[in-house]
């Protein structure tokens, strides 16, 4: 299935190419992010937002070796404040470069730009890291938070949403996310279906303490109004599955509704993910991507 949507046109350009990390995964051109340090502005990275909550992000693959200058300049540009990094760099094959340092007091050279990490505190799942971004050309120093869930893996899903949620609340308690700094910057490999799970869980939740309720809430509504962003954000019905879960286990977490309970669970299981899963997985959605718009 391909988005027949005129303007949803993909941005295709040859001499971007060594740029993508995969071939089928794009921005559109309606809201892709420039660079503007001159020259070839390209990145592939995508606005992300949902206005009536105040959620934006930058949507973004996981940078390549020859991109982790971009990645950093963006990071600047916008003067985001956190990290959002949902693979590891390594799981078979190469899913991300090592674009930040990997050891505390280690340090990154790319472009302009000098990361040091001051600090790293984690848990098994994740591990947060305090970096020090240096413009070498301003000679100007911002901090900066490295967000890390390390385990989940591509097309998969976190081994229990109660992990995930923690996580979740870890970034969000941090102020990242919030409306007075710069869009936090939210990456996986591709960039599409574990950070469509992680930005359609905190819209989704941004939803649910806006009215302080679960009432109202349109989980289907929110993720095709997120993959108008950025195409096939949520890559599975699992992964579909998990956000639903995820959702509402957050939901109870900070509205103090409970914790989750099998109950809960079952509940989720048979009145929601199904209907969901028929109407967007099965039809309105597609999953897959626009193979057939690549050149
Ligand atoms: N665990 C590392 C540390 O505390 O130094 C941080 C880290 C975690 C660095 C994961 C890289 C990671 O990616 P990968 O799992 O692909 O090595
Ligand atoms: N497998 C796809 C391809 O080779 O074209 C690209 C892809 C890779 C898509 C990973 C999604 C992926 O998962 P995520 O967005 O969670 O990194």
């Amino acid at each position: 299935m391909v988005f027949q949507d005129p303007g949803l046109e993909l941005y295709i350009n040859p001499q971007c190419h060594i740029r993508n990390r995969y071939r089928t995964v794009l921005p559109y051109v309606k809201n892709r992010v420039k660079l503007s340090g001159g020259g070839n502005d390209y990145i592939n990275a995508s606005y992300v937002s949902v206005e009536e909550v105040e959620c934006s992000y930058i949507v973004t693959q996981g940078p390549l070796g020859n991109t982790i200058c971009h990645f950093w300049e963006m990071a600047w540009e916008h003067g985001s404040t956190g990290i959002v990094m949902l693979s590891r760099c390594e799981d078979g094959s190469e899913k991300c470069a090592q674009y930040w340092p990997k050891e505390v007091h280690g340090c990154v050279i790319a472009g302009y730009f000098m990361v040091e990490c001051r600090e790293r505190t984690g848990s098994d799942f994740y591990t947060v890291s305090s970096l020090e971004i240096h413009n070498l050309e301003t000679q100007e120093t911002r901090t900066l938070l490295h967000f890390h869930y390390n385990s989940w893996p591509d097309f998969g899903v976190p081994q229990n949403e109660a992990a995930f949620v923690r996580f979740l609340l870890a970034v969000r308690n941090s102020g990242v996310l919030g409306p007075n700094v710069g869009p936090a910057i939210v990456h996986c490999s591709a960039g599409v279906g574990r950070s469509g799970v992680f930005t359609l869980v905190d819209v989704c939740l941004s939803f649910i303490e806006r009215a302080g309720t679960l009432d109202g809430l349109n989980v289907n509504d929110t993720l095709l109004d997120l993959r108008m962003q950025r195409l096939g954000l949520v890559q599975t019905s699992e992964q579909l599955r998990f956000a639903y879960l995820a959702i509402l286990n957050a939901a109870h977490t900070t509205l103090g509704l409970g914790q989750n309970t099998e109950d809960f669970k079952k509940e989720v299981e048979h009145e929601m993910v199904k209907e969901v899963e028929h109407e967007l997985v099965g039809s309105k959605a597609p999953i897959e991507l626009p193979m057939a718009k690549l050149v």
